[in-house]
């Protein structure tokens, strides 16, 4: 699907002279946050296509043609390329897009723990979210499954702990804004954190890291369309 290497993307056109843009899938209660986010950071506009979870689109045949893994959120590229694992993707964009400041650029000194902990949460906390969404994937009844969502929640609540002990103020790196508030604030939002306000007695960091991202003038209209309730 590579329709050629432009070197200025934004200047990409398509063989047809239809202009490209980024194509990204997801849906509002998922990790297309963080994409859309860094997008609207790196100020590249984006063209968004709803799978909706809840009628089960990513699995299928169709979507897998584009991530076979059956996951959200997936992105196309100008040139045509899928490009699916949200951690993956944020480097990418990091890459393309560097004005935006997404990640400390190789060889500065906040690139290690910038990349530690970017894997971290797509190692560690991430993966959770699958056993806590759809437990029955992975146990052989309800019981089973009863059981290995609490766990998985508890993991997701333990492991964002880890990185709220990590986040520096006002944002997760001393050196200022990067994708890692998008990914840290991103999971500090979903259930497993909001339950019963454990999140604003115990993440208190990334809580002030969400706040500031929510008034960061590119981000705000993508922020509210993800997190209308804040
Ligand atoms: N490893 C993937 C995980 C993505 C993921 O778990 N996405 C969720 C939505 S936030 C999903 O598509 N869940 C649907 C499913 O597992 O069927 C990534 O890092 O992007």
């Amino acid at each position: 699907m590579c329709y050629g290497k432009p070197r200025d993307y934004r200047g990409a056109f398509s063989f047809r002279g239809v202009p490209m843009t980024y194509i990204l899938y997801g849906e509002t209660g998922s990790g297309a946050f963080c994409v859309e986010a860094a997008l609207a950071e790196a100020g590249e506009p984006v063209e968004f296509r709803q799978i909706k979870l809840d009628d089960n689109e990513q699995r299928s045949a169709e979507f897998r043609v584009l991530n076979p893994s059956g996951k959200i959120p997936a992105l196309q590229l100008p040139e045509g390329e899928i490009v699916s694992e949200t951690s993956a993707l944020l480097i990418l964009l990091a890459e393309r897009h560097p004005g935006a400041k997404l990640l400390p650029p190789p060889g500065a000194p906040a690139r290690p723990l910038a990349l530690r902990w970017l894997a971290f949460m797509a190692a560690e906390v991430y993966p959770m979210v699958e056993i806590a969404d759809y437990p029955e994937r992975f146990a052989d009844d309800h019981k089973g499954a009863a059981f290995l969502k609490r766990r998985a929640q508890d993991r997701i609540r333990e492991r964002m702990l880890s990185v709220e002990a990590a986040a520096a103020a006002p944002w997760f790196l001393a050196e200022g804004f990067s994708a890692l508030d998008l990914y840290a604030a991103m999971f500090s939002r979903w259930r497993e954190c909001r339950i019963g306000g454990w999140r604003e007695d115990n993440l208190p960091r990334i809580c002030a890291i969400a706040a500031a991202l929510a008034q960061r003038p590119a981000l705000q209209p993508v922020w509210n369309k993800y997190f209308p309730n804040g």
